[in-house]
């Protein structure tokens, strides 16, 4: 069964978020984005106190990356948040004024893979097969669009972790998001794609550490307050900086949100430091609550600017 506080398959995750919009059907939407490459459903959970309303939407998506459990547990600890929370829809609360879209596993087929007994835990692509090739699954944070494979990627299909893929936006789920990012790009300001491990908070760009972009500054100070406000909550502080100085790695949604889609504000955010990819389920009740902090702060500073 579903546990909040637990690392849940993605049957499990489905049948949360069906009795979630059932019960609260003027809070919540699910929108059927489609299949992952092995058939799974793909639902985008659209969270609005007022849903006619232009109100500016924050974009968080999680679990591109099969093995990085941690990032849709938060996730989905957002949408129990924010539907559950009186708080959030007072005035002031995190639906004042904002829509939040939610994407909660992005790579469907890479996550159950890696909680296969009989698999392998640190798998980390998608689990498409391109017939050129005997080996399976694509990067998807290498798969985006813009300065797609320019830099941090591998050509070879056999390789286990940065495989762009055949072409740009080759998987069905990186088009499903770039969708979702082109179909809401004009009230779209704030896209972040949780990952995990190591605690890092970046910003475009992701494809080159040599330049930033001219808004950096800001994109700067609104995740350095984030990462106050969770430090705040009793949280490790976020290191802070462009993805690309961090390591250079291209065809990231993060840059493909900014660049194309036009997004000011996208991030990645790595959570959980010190634990690599397997962080230990029973912490996760301590520190969904702290990051959740982060969340809010996003949420004041995005109704404060737009
Ligand atoms: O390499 C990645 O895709 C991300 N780190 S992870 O360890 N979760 O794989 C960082 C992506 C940062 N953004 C870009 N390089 N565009
Ligand atoms: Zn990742």
């Amino acid at each position: 069964v579903f546990d909040i506080f637990s690392f849940n398959s993605h049957a499990n995750m489905q049948e949360y978020l069906e009795s979630t919009a059932r019960r609260y059907p003027r809070l919540v939407r699910l929108q059927e984005l489609g299949k992952s490459f092995q058939g799974r459903k793909m639902r985008l959970v659209k969270i609005s106190a007022k849903p006619d309303a232009n109100n500016p939407i924050i974009f968080i998506d999680a679990g591109i990356h099969g093995r990085e459990w941690v990032a849709p547990a938060m996730a989905l600890y957002l949408v129990h948040r924010l539907t559950t929370d009186p708080a959030a829809l007072q005035k002031g609360g995190e639906l004042d004024g904002v829509d939040w879209y939610i994407l909660p596993l992005v790579n469907p087929d890479g996550y159950e893979y890696s909680r296969s007994s009989t698999s392998n835990r640190m798998w980390r692509k998608t689990r498409s097969k391109h017939s050129a090739s005997r080996c399976y699954g694509v990067d998807g944070n290498r798969n985006y669009g813009y300065k797609w494979a320019v830099s941090g990627v591998s050509n070879d299909p056999c390789h286990k972790e940065t495989y762009a893929g055949p072409k740009p936006f080759s998987e069905p789920e990186t088009r499903m998001v770039r969708n979702i990012m082109m179909d809401n790009a004009k009230r779209m300001k704030l896209y972040v794609s949780l990952h995990s491990y190591g605690q890092y908070l970046v910003y475009p760009w992701g494809f080159t550490g040599d330049y930033l972009p001219k808004q950096w500054k800001k994109l700067d100070n609104m995740a350095k307050a984030v990462s106050d406000a969770v430090e705040r909550a009793g949280g490790q502080p976020f290191k802070v900086l462009s993805a690309g100085k961090w390591y250079p790695a291209a065809g990231g949604s993060d840059d493909f949100a900014f660049g194309a889609a036009g997004v000011p504000y996208s991030y990645t955010m790595e959570l959980t430091e010190g634990y690599e990819f397997t962080y230990p389920e029973n912490l996760l009740k301590t520190i969904l609550p702290q990051f959740y902090e982060g969340f809010k702060e996003f949420a004041g500073r995005i109704r404060a600017e737009f």
